[in-house]
């Protein structure tokens, strides 16, 4: 099929929310030099809903040839486009994120689609923060002189932007938005389970009229990122995904010039003590492990409870699961939609049952699977210890770790005793005790009484094995910054 007709097969059909509002092209290429098109060797592969199995459209699988074209297409564009006064850069950014705004039903469509979350989240969450880290970077494009880095600040170059699939355009968004308004150039290799989205946003580039080059979207798979970020002439490399696929790509750019950020797996700690207003509290270890189905680097994934009202917290947190909704991702009143993945529907699988092997109890939230799709009960594990596998692992899925604790300095020690550093809650009445707390924990971000609170103009990222750089704020302009 020509791929001039894919491209425009993002169609606006205006319809109730449902999959009609969007219409996916059997087929799609890969975007590079502002034109989509074949893979070099012409390999494709398939793209699944993974709440039904079915297959949503077959993409350009790039390659190392690929990689090497869009590369050269970014660094040809660097040129005109870094010498842009910002404030011409930053036209094209707010223009981005107006027709993100302007696009939104049919972008939360298709990333429900084909990553599996409830609409309500890509409605609410996901597509309102995309929107606001391009106005936000928008913002800064003609300000870098005084955005703390000393006398003109320069960009680096040609930036390659590596992707996980949890939140597929808002990780875009948080790499795509600063490297443009630094004045950067970009190639991108979403995830091979969520590439559509990434397209869809290069159908808006053109749209917005990017110039040629600005922005490329190579999907693939592992061998494409690496390719892309190992390119001797990227300049920078931007990756979020595991920890192991981190450290493989921190050995491989070791010894070049390469400015490297890296945002990585975690463990967080979710600490509740005993004056913490209970009910407000089940509603933040909810929105923490189960947002996403806790397909989130920064998950809540460890529940730490004061001894003396462990009980009572438990009663209240499984009533309030039992009343969760499982299904159909496309259905507005959906709170749990699918897992991403066969492969990460097996990895939790897997680590649940070593934490009954190992000991740990299990209680999972009584709801019908659907039988077609990839989907997982909420869950939580209690008489977890520090040594389990289900307290150490990311097990990136809705399942909860429930430790206690007697003192503050035990929850501190305990939410410290991890291998990441990413996130933390901290739920109490005393401001003085958040104070105390949070100045303690070896986390990149500390919320209190709240959790999995995003906003642009904060820097997020993490400690330990979770990575380094940080990502939004003015701190995320400094990783695409000669400073
Ligand atoms: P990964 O398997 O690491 O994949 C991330 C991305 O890297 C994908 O696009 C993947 O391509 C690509 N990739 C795989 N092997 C590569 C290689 N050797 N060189 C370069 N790129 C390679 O992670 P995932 O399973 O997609 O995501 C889950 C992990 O991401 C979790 O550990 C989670 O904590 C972490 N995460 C962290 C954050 C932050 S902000 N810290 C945010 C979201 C997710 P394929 O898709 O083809 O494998």
């Amino acid at each position: 099929m020509a791929m001039e007709k894919k491209t425009a097969a993002f169609e606006y059909a205006p319809a109730p929310e449902s999959r009609s509002v969007v219409d996916i092209a059997p087929s799609y290429g890969l975007f590079i030099d502002g034109e989509f098109t074949e893979a070099a060797d012409g390999k494709v592969f398939k793209t699944v809903s993974p709440s039904t199995e079915e297959v949503l459209s077959e993409v350009a699988r790039a390659g190392a040839e690929d990689v090497d074209r869009a590369v050269k297409a970014a660094r040809k564009a660097f040129e005109k486009w870094s010498a842009l006064p910002g404030s011409e850069r930053a036209k094209y950014l707010f223009r981005i994120a107006r027709i993100i705004q302007e696009r939104s039903r049919e972008l939360a469509v298709l990333e429900t689609l084909d990553n599996g979350k409830p609409i309500k989240e890509t409605r609410d969450a996901d597509l309102p923060l995309v929107a606001a880290h391009f106005f936000y970077y928008a913002g800064w494009a003609d300000k870098l002189d005084h955005a703390g880095f000393g006398a003109n600040p320069r960009p680096l170059g040609v930036a390659g932007q590596v992707i996980p699939w949890n939140f597929p355009l808002l990780m875009l968004a948080w790499k795509i938005a600063p490297a443009l308004a630094t004045g950067n150039t970009v190639v991108l290799k979403p995830a091979e389970t969520t590439p559509l989205s990434a397209l869809f946003f290069a159908d808006i580039c053109r749209q917005a009229g990017l110039p040629k080059g600005v922005v490329n979207i190579l999907t693939g798979y592992g061998d494409a990122g690496q390719a892309l970020v190992e390119h001797p002439d990227v300049n920078k490399v931007a990756f979020t995904g595991s920890t192991a696929v981190g450290k493989a790509i921190a050995r491989s750019v070791a010894g070049t010039d390469k400015k490297v950020t890296l945002e990585l797996g975690g463990k967080g700690a979710n600490i509740v003590f005993d004056d913490a207003p209970i009910d407000q509290a089940v509603e933040g270890i909810v929105t923490g492990i189960f947002f996403n189905q806790g397909q989130v680097c920064c998950a809540g994934s460890r529940l730490l409870v004061q001894e003396s009202i462990q009980d009572e917290l438990l009663d209240s947190l499984k009533r309030r699961l039992s009343t969760l909704r499982l299904g159909d991702p496309l259905d507005k009143n959906t709170d749990i939609g699918a897992i991403n993945s066969a492969e990460q529907l097996a990895r939790i699988t897997a680590l649940t049952e070593t934490g009954e092997a190992e000991g740990a109890e299990r209680w999972s939230a009584p709801c019908e699977l659907p039988s077609a799709g990839y989907w997982f009960a909420p869950t939580l594990f209690t008489n977890v210890t520090q040594a389990h596998t289900i307290a150490r692992d990311e097990i990136f899925g809705p399942v909860l770790s429930v430790l206690s604790f007697r003192t503050p300095d035990e929850a501190v020690a305990k939410a410290n005793n991890s291998q990441y550093g990413l996130s933390a809650g901290i739920w109490t009445e005393k401001g003085s005790r958040i104070l105390a707390v949070a100045n303690k924990l070896r986390a990149g971000v500390v919320w209190a009484n709240t959790f999995n609170k995003f906003d642009p103009t904060s820097p997020f990222g993490g400690y330990k094995e979770s990575g380094f750089g940080r990502e939004g704020g003015r701190h995320g302009l400094e990783g695409y910054l000669d400073v």
